[in-house]
């Protein structure tokens, strides 16, 4: 392998809390994102393009579905598949999020609740990027409170009928399936009485009544594409239902995933700032031609960063070991999502102030990664939901 020109941020050897195989993938990924992704992503964010010509190279070395067993995935542990996310994020949250879709919310709901046909048929060309997908939770008027949703799939003969609209859908133009959540009357055997469950259904994207328009003029996430979806008398067969979804804590469970590749993600956005303000803050000369490093405010923000950066590596790797060794719970996870979030943000504006005005320009990746964390602090559950989750955890009161 060639150098690596990024070298990591790691000040108190947390290497060595790595095995073999986990530093094997972090640096493969590193290399990929160094040589792929670095040198275009400015223009991709530039011109609002997400880089597709990547998907078949992330594809070869594994990257979709990584976690996932059988079906050509990579079988990677959990603390694997996170510094795979940590670097794709270090390039670029838009990227990460693309993988993170693929990966935790279109390719692990299929791998855990659905009918083996389903998987035969999606898993494989998903692990390959030849099927691409998105999740539908979202709407327009239910964001914090998915359980409110509107969207609603009528059971008719063999066929279910879908109607609603869903927001703010990562991928929805680019997908080739859609996983799609609604509610369902179901009879309920005992005493009849209708009620609603919230399930999930594939729906293929090209079927009639289904359409995706792209939302425009985002300052964050340029290079990621988000979409609107309507689906208006869309009909699927009754074998596109997820069999094993049943209320919401099926569409939950796969925002675990996704939420535990970004706590690491974040790590990786939160270093990219570091180290591009302390290789500037070394170059930078102000006042009796001294590097602006040698100024103590300065150091304050580096010592701030570097701080608040291992706190996060710290927390991200045991909730990671927890994972992989089956006994995480989501309240932890959302302890991650929300701390590395704020934390990779907070570093993005000391970073960008620490570049002066030449923090503003998109020849240095900070303002980029500045406005892609506003995106992450508010997906996946905003940080305040967050709070609100480890708040209900340790008092046992629901403050939603
Ligand atoms: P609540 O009554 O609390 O829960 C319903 C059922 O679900 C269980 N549960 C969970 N299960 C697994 N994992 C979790 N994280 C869970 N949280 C709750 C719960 O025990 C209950 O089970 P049961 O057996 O009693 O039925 O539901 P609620 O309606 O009060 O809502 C709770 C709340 C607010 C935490 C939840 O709605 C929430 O997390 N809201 C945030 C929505 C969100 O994160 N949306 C993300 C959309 S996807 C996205 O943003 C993709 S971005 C692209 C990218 O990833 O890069
Ligand atoms: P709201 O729920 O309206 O919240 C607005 C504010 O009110 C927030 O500050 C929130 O914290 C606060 N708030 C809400 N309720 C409470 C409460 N009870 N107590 C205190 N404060 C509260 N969704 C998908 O389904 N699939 C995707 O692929 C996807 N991709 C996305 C990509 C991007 C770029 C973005 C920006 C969003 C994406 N989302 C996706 C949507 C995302 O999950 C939602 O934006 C998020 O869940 C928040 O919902 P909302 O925007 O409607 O905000």
């Amino acid at each position: 392998m060639p150098a690596i020109k990024f070298r990591g941020v790691d000040f108190i050897g947390l290497d060595t809390l790595l095995n073999d195989d986990e530093r094997l993938v972090r640096d493969t990924a590193r290399h990929f994102i160094e040589d792929n992704l670095i040198p275009i992503i400015e223009e991709c964010n530039r011109a609002g393009r997400f880089p597709r010509e990547l998907v078949k190279p992330m594809a070869d070395l594994g990257f979709f579905g990584a976690s996932l067993q059988g079906y050509g995935c990579a079988g990677m542990s959990n603390i694997e598949y996170g510094l795979v996310t940590q670097e794709l994020e270090r390039g670029d949250s838009g990227v990460r999020s693309f993988v993170s879709v693929q990966s935790a919310l279109v390719m692990y709901p299929i791998y855990t609740f659905g009918s083996d046909d389903q998987k035969n048929t999606w898993l494989p060309a998903m692990q390959k990027g030849e099927k691409l997908g998105c999740f539908g939770l979202t709407e327009p008027d239910f964001g914090s409170n998915p359980g409110g949703m509107r969207t609603r799939a009528k059971k008719v003969g063999k066929e279910y009928v879908l109607d609603g609209e869903k927001m703010w859908i990562t991928s929805g133009t680019i997908a080739d399936v859609a996983v799609i959540w609604a509610k369902v009357e179901d009879e309920n055997e005992n005493d009849r009485s209708k009620q609603e469950t919230i399930r999930g259904f594939l729906v293929e994207t090209d079927r009639p009544g289904f359409k995706a328009s792209d939302i425009h003029g985002k300052w964050s996430l340029r290079a990621s594409v988000t979409s609107g979806l309507s689906l208006q008398d869309v009909h699927i067969p009754e074998s596109n239902l997820l069999p094993g979804t049943g209320g919401l804590k099926s569409p939950l469970m796969c925002l675990n995933q996704a939420r535990y590749g970004i706590s690491w993600g974040a790590v990786g956005a939160a270093m990219a700032c570091y180290d591009c303000a302390l290789q500037y803050s070394l170059l930078r000369k102000q006042f009796r031609d001294q590097p602006i490093a040698s100024h103590q405010l300065v150091q304050e923000k580096l010592t701030w960063m570097i701080n608040e950066i291992t706190k996060a590596q710290l927390l991200v790797l045991q909730v990671g070991r927890l994972k992989d060794a089956g006994k995480v719970e989501h309240q932890h996870i959302s302890m991650a999502k929300r701390n590395n979030v704020w934390m990779a943000l907070e570093c993005a504006r000391l970073s960008r102030d620490i570049l002066g005005a030449n923090g503003v320009a998109d020849d240095y990746p900070i303002m980029r990664h500045l406005m892609n964390l506003e995106s992450v602090k508010t997906y996946e559950g905003t940080h305040d939901i967050h709070t609100l989750i480890i708040g209900a955890s340790v008092t046992g009161i629901d403050a939603f």
